[in-house]
């Protein structure tokens, strides 16, 4: 019989984290979550596996190296998955410094804990496609790495010092250069979710218009279960490295918006150009999609599309989900929610 393996996931209030808490559970193992104390309710995505005994919450803060001290000596886990972060882009605009302090100088905390512990944890960073900046698609491990906003920055500092952390002091510790990956429990702020929930709400006669910025934006959007199994996978491998996982497809925003609606029917025909474009129901003529400037960037990334064939012919990872089908997913949960 095999030990019971016991993970620490950072960020497990999050996207990426309520969902590999619940695949590594599903594993057997003790999954042991980091959370911001928050003086509100905040991890509605965790209400499934709270009752699960092999779930345990902890509150700490990636700022905090005490509290990261404190609990990975407690736990000691046999897996470490860094996946807490301030992940918006946009927002990295406003909290440069707060990125780079949980994103960047986070990271780093985690690393010197387990530089001195002497049986280090494997270690997962959530490294982001961010890194590339505007270098030209396809993007994989080989590509020059030129980010184009501070969020995308301190990622690079923090993929940098886990490739410097393992071959100094050998620590097995990947980056995992995953591409967009989105669900049903995506965070409300990035733009799949914000369509599929507005999709909903039209569909449900509860919302007029959907407000975007950039629509010519491309993205190489995968399914968020592909990718967390993706991490796990990462890590099975007898050597640390640093892997790209993404579909291979890039597709405009625009695209997204169009493929959402006509999953719930509605056709949509776009008209006009710059800040007049508009998303129209074919059906109707009326006006469903309109852009709003404030929702532009300082400066955008246009393309990133992903070639993920080193971890493909390494481990064997390919997603399972395509474009559409993870459209529909997201547009039919939010239909669900909205109906309650
Ligand atoms: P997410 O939903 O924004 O989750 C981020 C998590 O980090 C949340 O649990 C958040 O807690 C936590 N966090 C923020 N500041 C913290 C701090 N100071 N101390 C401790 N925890 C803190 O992000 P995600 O989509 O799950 O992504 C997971 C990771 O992968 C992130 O590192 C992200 O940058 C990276 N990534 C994501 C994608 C993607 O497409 N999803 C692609 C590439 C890389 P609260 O909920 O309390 O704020
Ligand atoms: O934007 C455009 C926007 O915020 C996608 C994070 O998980 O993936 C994510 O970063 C595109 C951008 O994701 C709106 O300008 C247009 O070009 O959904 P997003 P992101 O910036 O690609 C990477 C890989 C990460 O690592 C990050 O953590 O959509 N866009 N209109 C809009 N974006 C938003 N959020 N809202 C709009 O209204």
């Amino acid at each position: 019989m095999t030990a019971q393996k016991t993970a620490f996931i950072t960020g497990i209030t999050g996207q990426d984290g309520a969902l590999l808490a619940a695949f590594l559970l599903e594993k057997g193992y003790v999954v042991h979550g980091l959370r911001l104390y928050s003086a509100t309710d905040d991890a509605q995505r965790l209400s499934a596996l709270l009752p699960n005994p092999s779930f345990r919450l902890h509150t700490g803060d990636m700022t905090d190296g005490g509290s990261l001290r404190h609990l990975i000596t407690a736990i000691n886990p046999d897996e470490i998955y860094n996946l807490a972060a301030q992940s918006h882009v946009q927002a990295s605009f406003a909290v440069p410094e707060a990125t780079a302090n949980i994103n960047a100088l986070g990271t780093v905390r985690l690393l010197d804990i387990l530089r001195d512990r002497e049986r280090p944890a494997r270690f997962y960073q959530a490294s982001s496609s961010e890194m590339f900046g505007n270098a030209p698609a396809p993007q994989n491990e080989q590509t020059p790495m030129h980010p184009c906003n501070p969020y995308g920055a301190a990622k690079l500092y923090a993929y940098h010092m886990v490739r410097i952390y393992r071959e100094a002091y050998g620590l097995f510790a990947c980056n995992g250069i995953l591409f967009n990956h989105e669900s049903p429990v995506r965070g409300e702020e990035f733009v799949t979710r914000k369509i599929t929930r507005a999709v909903a709400a039209v569909h449900a006669g509860r919302q007029d218009v959907l407000t975007l910025g950039n629509l010519d934006a491309r993205r190489d959007w995968g399914d968020a279960r592909d990718y967390v199994a993706g991490m796990w996978i990462m890590l099975r491998h007898p050597t640390p490295g640093d892997y790209v996982l993404a579909t291979g497809e890039t597709h405009s925003v625009r695209d997204f918006v169009t493929a959402a609606f006509a999953c719930t029917g509605i056709m949509l025909d776009w008209t006009g150009s710059g800040l007049e474009e508009c998303g129209i129901d074919r059906a109707t003529g009326t006006p469903l999609v309109r852009i709003d400037p404030a929702l532009f960037r300082p400066q955008e990334l246009h393309t990133l599309c992903g070639d993920a064939a080193l971890a493909r012919r390494t481990f064997g990872w390919t997603p399972k989900t395509g474009f559409e089908g993870l459209v529909r997913t997201m547009v039919e949960a939010d239909i669900a929610q909205l109906a309650g």
